[in-house]
């Protein structure tokens, strides 16, 4: 046997930390929507290293789509590995947390089980922005979308998290028992709050009892999460078999670094997830606007640049000088004086810690990889910055220089004329209109700006803004992006 697995356990070389209780008595006590490798590389990693004094809070994973992750690692009983790096070297770690794996379609009856078992007290998401079925301009909920639309009709059959949500939910109500916490930990502002709405909005359109009685009982604590965790690859496979001495089909390779800010609301108790290293609050959301502006408003920025630049990863991205300058203006001149203060809390350091993290070689974060999903991305990491700054008549030159490298990404051809692989849930809309524009800016931004679901109503019509990005992006098509930033810094 030669796969890591519970059985493996005791093979594992003396340096690799592993388990340290007894995985036969761990219990699940939360329910994960989302099974992915951030998770796996956060909240899981958080919660193994208090299994010892409490073995309630084992997580059953569950993905909502692809059986892929269930199919790598029910082999392994659920272990797998999280491999730390940063300038001192990388650490290697099993993770046991998770006490089983679901994909929701196969068996949808008993996700549902599972979320009415009263020892469930928590049901946490990492959906990715897309994942929350809502106009991330607006917030307001997709109601013509056809998953929505089947889940409202079949809750017992759901495809969306906020169809499985609302259907644990209605369970548990109707089986006299408490509600679980909805814990969202997904890039969004005030992801709590966003998904409560979404999840009233749902279950008024299913049941307006049902609804009423989720807004009177059950919580859903903001929280913001922070770890860089790119995508593996058969060379991380390769590394973790070697430092393993096993197979592990899934491994994980990220940063040292993790931060998690939880708001502590949990109606039925929750892990001390504080003695791991996650700080508790009263309110996220100045800490949320810190991390998605500067963290992921530089990566957006850093990944539409670069890519057209030819840089394959955020390493590489910071290896342009020019581009590496850019972002930190960006996040010292135009992105820190939108921030409300932090007591104490000091920016500077922040910002510097944020590009020493981008700066990791060690990290092959494509650039590719934050690319994607531009539609759904923008709104919270550069939009919200720009308004702030328009309503204070500042300049906001960087920002849209952000924004026109997306609109230059998404025409699907980058500057030495190769196909670029646009993922993105509106990639058909983007590509007809940028076809239909042409690689001519005063047709394409105007073209772009009229999808209100990335840029609402109030920015297409503010020349404060339309002018900038129109320019950049004219620029981008003339002298591309490495000379641009030049000029720029
Ligand atoms: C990245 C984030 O893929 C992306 O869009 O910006 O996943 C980023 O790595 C995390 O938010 C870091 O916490």
């Amino acid at each position: 046997m030669n796969r890591l697995c519970n059985a493996a356990l005791s093979r594992l070389p003396a340096l690799i930390e592993r388990p340290a209780y007894d995985r036969t008595r761990m219990t699940t006590g939360i329910v994960h929507l989302g099974i992915g490798a951030f998770q796996r590389a956060h909240q899981a990693v958080y919660t193994d290293a208090l299994l010892a004094d409490d073995p309630s809070w084992g997580i059953l994973g569950v993905s909502l789509r692809s059986p892929d992750t269930r199919d790598a690692l029910a082999p392994q009983d659920g272990l797998y590995s999280v491999s730390a790096t940063d300038d001192r070297g990388t650490g290697c770690r099993v993770i046991g947390a998770l006490t089983g794996l679901i994909v929701a379609p196969e068996d949808p009856a008993l996700l549902g089980e599972r979320l009415a078992d009263p020892a469930v007290r928590i049901v946490s998401t990492t959906v990715t922005e897309k994942g929350y079925s809502h106009d991330p301009a607006t917030g307001a909920l997709r109601e013509d979308d056809p998953d929505i639309r089947h889940d409202v009709r079949h809750i017992d059959r759901p495809r969306t998290t906020l169809g499985t949500i609302v259907g644990g939910l209605k369970r548990r109500r109707n089986a006299g028992l408490a509600p679980f916490t909805v814990l969202a930990c997904d890039n969004l502002p005030s992801n709590g709050h966003t998904l409560r709405s979404l999840v009233l909005r749902f279950a008024e359109l299913h049941d307006p009892d049902l609804s009423r009685w989720i807004a009177g009982e059950v919580r859903f604590p903001s929280t913001m999460v922070d770890r860089i965790v790119p995508a593996t690859t058969d060379a991380d496979r390769a590394v973790a078999k070697y430092a393993l001495g096993l197979e592990d089909a899934w491994p994980i390779m990220t940063e040292r670094f993790s931060q998690w800010v939880i708001e502590d609301d949990f109606n039925l108790g929750r892990p001390e997830w504080d003695r791991s290293g996650a700080q508790f609050v009263r309110d996220v959301a100045p800490y949320e606007l810190m991390k998605l502006r500067l963290l992921n408003g530089s990566h957006s920025t850093l990944a539409y640049l670069g890519y057209l630049m030819g840089a394959e990863t955020v390493a590489d991205a910071m290896n342009e000088p020019a581009l590496a300058r850019l972002v930190e203006e960006l996040m010292r001149l135009e992105v820190t004086p939108t921030l409300p203060s932090l007591g104490g809390f000091d920016l500077a350091a922040y910002r510097a810690s944020l590009l020493e993290r981008f700066r990791n070689p060690s990290l092959r974060h494509r650039t590719w990889q934050i690319a994607m999903d531009g539609s759904q991305k923008l709104p919270q990491r550069l939009l919200g910055t720009i308004r702030d700054r328009l309503a204070q008549g500042l300049p906001i030159d960087r920002l849209a220089l952000g924004v026109a490298a997306w609109m230059r990404y998404v025409t699907g051809i980058d500057e030495k004329q190769k196909p670029i692989d646009v993922r993105d849930p509106l990639a058909s809309r983007l590509k007809a209109l940028t076809e239909a524009a042409g690689p001519i800016a005063s047709r394409l931004a105007p073209a772009l700006l009229s999808i209100k679901e990335i840029f609402g109503s109030d920015l297409p019509t503010n020349p404060a803004f339309t002018a900038p990005v129109e320019a950049a992006l004219d620029r981008l098509f003339r002298i591309g992006a490495r000379d641009l930033c030049g000029q720029m810094i």
